[in-house]
């Protein structure tokens, strides 16, 4: 049973006071004093920008920017700098722990012999007394795809388990079901070459500029190009500062402005009534299912005064071209699948999908959130983007794994129910490598309710993470720069991530890790890699012929071409920057699919005891659960705590000054954090990044409703109140949000 050796306040004071530590070198060391200099890609976000590290003593020292890439051009964001000051920081695991109450921490470093025999005595004793799938997995996708392939063989045959799911269950699953149901393959429908090209972008919830800042640059671009920017969202972030048309909705409205657009293009006859015709189906339904979808109905579930509404709606219908990007803003909602499909819509409506500068598209969030949702390390998933449930997928797959068919598991279920599962008794057993669900899900006081009734848990880590620290053995795996592979960036281009130092210590690369457990489990059989490489090799063929089709990619073919779009289906085959060209859709009819789609409300609704709508997000400076950023000195100076952004009407209401200390209760928990009093912000809603951990960690107050079909987490809608509880330093505005009052009219949310 695990219990916790410390208090989770302890946990989250070791990580207080960073240490701005000065890198051996100097910051950024002099390229003459290095050893060398590699050429890889940043290992935060989904842009997956192209840099060099410098690398002196088997240490990151420094970075270069790399002019060359295609993709950044030389740009990186605050993270991408300061991401090659992690390496040595002196959380650094370099051993494996035991847990431990008597030891200094609460674990003890142990051998790996000692760690491995443990971790697999405990997986045979669970699944020998609870049944196979009593022991799951849990994954993520800041791992390379070579992992991502390996982890989801590694569950099915050396744990033989059903129950494997990963941390893009929390991020881009939404995208994903939209996709297959509405255009049948789930990739990005254009490169972003296609962004300047476009004469109006739409930017539904996604915060690009602190979010995807590459991505801003080609929306300048379009911008230059004479585009127009409509952009929806309950905040003013940066980038709709300079919209030219702000729809600053209600959290949790996003189907009904869609679908209101979609009524008012049919009722303007702003069609493209050709492409219907020739490439999609099923428009009836949809028009039908909008039928009473008004633009004053849309105004009022919305909040966005009509005539916006009309104008968004006059701008996407009449442009010959257009792309809508969405992020998370419209996906992490119990109806984040429909609010997919009804964008989607609006792009088939209007033919714009398959030319230049037209696609509907999202934003991919992790490093390898677009390849780590491919290669079968979801529940019900085999690699190619194919079915577990499929004959043919798994009579194909057996045979490229050398097994028989029936070794294969069945779905299991998705890393939320796991967690469920573990909280009733159900899954007793966990190993997870790249996720920190303690921080990550929402209401934080159940999952860590549940993470102290596993019997056994073990987690792949290079830094002991939240999640980690309720561990019972944790495996010092490795950083990205400690290993090879390939990603595939959020347009869908493979790359080559490049080693640049060795584990340190005794840590081991994480796949060498699933090697070693698997021989110990004596599946061994199965796994007899030398190298990535070999590993990616398997993954091309078991690939071919799938929905996500790598079997045309090499490593070679990767670096000499600046990376290769998937699919890829033959050697010769030059990759695909543009899907769906031609108005031709991965469906056996070539036809896309218009979804109905009939507005719901959020799970959870204000009222008067929680008065006030909470929506969680990101700041530019931190990443994710913060493992990583919260240990990097620049990057906590610049926003080292979650503050709660409030408008100054709503504060005013509540006697509440910018940096006044506030409470923010749900029905899940209740929390207290500086008040940043902005404009940008609608006067019903607050704003808080989520982070960090323990009393500061947003998904204390988050809800656990998930969509029925992607079972995504609601993090974008939850009910709270809010109240002053003391005074407190202003905030340091270091992201002025505050919006120029000489600013179009269109981004003030004062209006309202
Ligand atoms: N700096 C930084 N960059 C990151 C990450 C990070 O942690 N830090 N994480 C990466 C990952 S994994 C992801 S998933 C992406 C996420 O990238 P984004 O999705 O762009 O980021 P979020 O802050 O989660 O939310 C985006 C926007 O949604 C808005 N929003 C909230 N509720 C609603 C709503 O109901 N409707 C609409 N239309 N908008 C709403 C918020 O105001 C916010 O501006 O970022 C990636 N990049
Ligand atoms: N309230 C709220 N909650 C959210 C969101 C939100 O918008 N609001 N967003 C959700 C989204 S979109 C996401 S993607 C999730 C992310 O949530 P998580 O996936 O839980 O967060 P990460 O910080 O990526 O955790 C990854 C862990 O993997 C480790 N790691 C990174 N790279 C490697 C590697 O190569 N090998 C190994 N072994 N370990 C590695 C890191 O040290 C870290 O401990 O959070 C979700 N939670
Ligand atoms: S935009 Fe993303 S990939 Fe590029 S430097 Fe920033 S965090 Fe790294
Ligand atoms: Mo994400």
């Amino acid at each position: 049973m695990a219990t916790f050796p410390v208090t989770e306040q302890a946990l989250v004071d070791r990580y207080g006071p960073h240490l701005n530590r000065t890198p051996p070198g100097g910051w950024n060391a002099d390229s003459t004093d290095i050893d060398k200099q590699v050429r890889t890609h940043c290992c935060f976000c989904g842009q997956q920008c192209s840099l060099y590290l410098k690398v002196k003593d088997n240490q990151v020292v420094g970075f270069e920017p790399d002019y060359d890439f295609p993709f950044n051009e030389g740009r990186l964001c605050p993270k991408g700098i300061k991401r090659y000051l992690q390496g040595d920081h002196p959380d650094r695991l370099l051993d494996p722990l035991e847990r431990d109450p008597d030891a200094p921490g609460g674990f003890r470093p142990v051998s790996w012999d000692h760690a491995l025999d443990r971790t697999v005595s405990e997986i045979r004793r669970i699944q020998a007394e609870h049944g196979p799938d009593a022991f799951a997995m849990l994954s993520g996708v800041s791992l390379t795809n070579e992992k991502s392939y390996l982890v989801g063989k590694f569950a099915r045959l050396a744990l033989g388990t059903a129950n494997l799911d990963y941390n893009g269950r929390l991020c881009m699953v939404s995208a994903g079901a939209g996709n297959m149901a509405s255009l049948g393959m789930d990739r990005a429908s254009n490169s972003w070459a296609d962004i300047p090209q476009a004469g109006v972008v739409w930017i539904a919830g996604a915060n690009v500029a602190e979010c995807a800042p590459i991505t801003t640059s080609y929306i300048w671009r379009a911008r230059d190009n004479g585009a127009k920017l409509i952009v929806s969202d309950p905040r003013v972030h940066p980038l709709a500062r300079t919209a030219d048309i702000f729809l600053g909705l209600k959290p949790g409205t996003d189907s009904a402005l869609f679908g209101t657009v979609l009524h008012i293009l049919v009722e303007r006859d702003w069609l493209d009534h050709d492409f219907i015709e020739a490439h999609t189906q099923g428009f009836d339904a949809a028009v039908e299912a909008v039928a009473d979808y008004t633009v004053q109905w849309g105004s009022q579930v919305t909040g966005v005064p009509a005539g916006r509404i009309m104008a968004a709606a006059e701008l996407w219908g009449t442009s010959d071209t257009g792309m809508l990007l969405h992020a998370r803003g419209i996906e992490h909602h119990t109806k984040g699948v429909d609010n997919v499909k009804s964008a989607i819509n609006l792009g088939l409506a209007t033919g714009k999908f398959g030319r230049p500068g037209c696609g509907v598209t999202t934003i991919t969030g992790q490093g390898n959130g677009q390849g780590g949702r491919e290669h079968g390390h979801k529940c019900d998933q085999l690699p190619g983007n194919r079915k577990i449930t499929d004959p043919a997928a798994r009579a194909y797959i057996a045979e490229v794994w050398g097994c028989d068919e029936s070794e294969i598991p069945g779905a299991g279920i998705t890393a939320q129910e796991i967690v469920e599962a573990i909280h009733r008794g159900e899954i007793k057993g966990l190993l997870s490598i790249c996720f920190n669900p303690a921080v990550s899900l929402p209401d934080t006081t159940y999952t860590r309710e549940a993470l102290a009734k596993l019997e056994y848990y073990g987690a792949i880590d290079f830094f002991l993470n939240e999640t980690a620290y309720q561990a019972d053995i944790v495996l010092a795996g490795s950083l990205h720069e400690e290993d090879e592979g390939t990603s595939t960036s959020a347009e869908g281009r493979v790359i080559k991530i490049n080693q640049a130092i060795d584990p340190p210590g005794n840590a081991r690369k994480d796949w060498k890790i699933l090697l070693d457990i698997a021989q110990r489990l004596g599946r061994g059989q199965y796994f007899t890699y030398d190298t990535t490489e070999e590993i990616f090799e398997e993954l091309r063929v078991a690939s071919k012929g799938g929905k996500a089709d790598y079997y045309g990619i090499t490593w070679q073919r990767i670096e000499d071409e600046q990376g290769v779009f998937w699919p890829c289906p033959e050697i010769g085959h030059p990759g695909t920057p543009r899907l769906y060209e031609g108005g031709t859709f991965a469906f056996p009819d070539g036809r896309a699919r218009f979804n109905p789609v009939a507005y719901r409300e959020p799970a959870e609704v204000v009222d008067d005891n929680y008065p006030v709508w909470l929506t969680t997000g990101r700041v530019v400076s931190q990443y994710l659960s913060g493992t990583q950023t919260r240990r990097i000195g620049p990057l906590v100076d610049q926003y080292p705590e979650p503050l709660c952004e409030i408008h100054p009407t709503l504060a005013g209401e509540l006697n509440i000054r910018d940096g006044d200390r506030v409470e923010v209760t749900s029905r899940r928990g209740s929390m207290q954090l500086p008040a940043k009093v902005v404009t940008t912000i609608r006067p019903d809603t607050v704003f808080i990044p989520f982070h960090w951990a323990g009393d500061k960690a947003a998904n204390q107050l988050t809800n656990r409703a998930l969509d029925p079909i992607s079972k995504i987490p609601e993090y974008k809608v939850s009910a709270v109140s809010v109240r002053r509880v003391g005074a407190g330093e202003a905030t340091t505005d270091r992201r002025d949000l505050n919006i120029d009052p000489n600013a179009p009219a269109s981004t003030d949310l004062r209006r309202f």
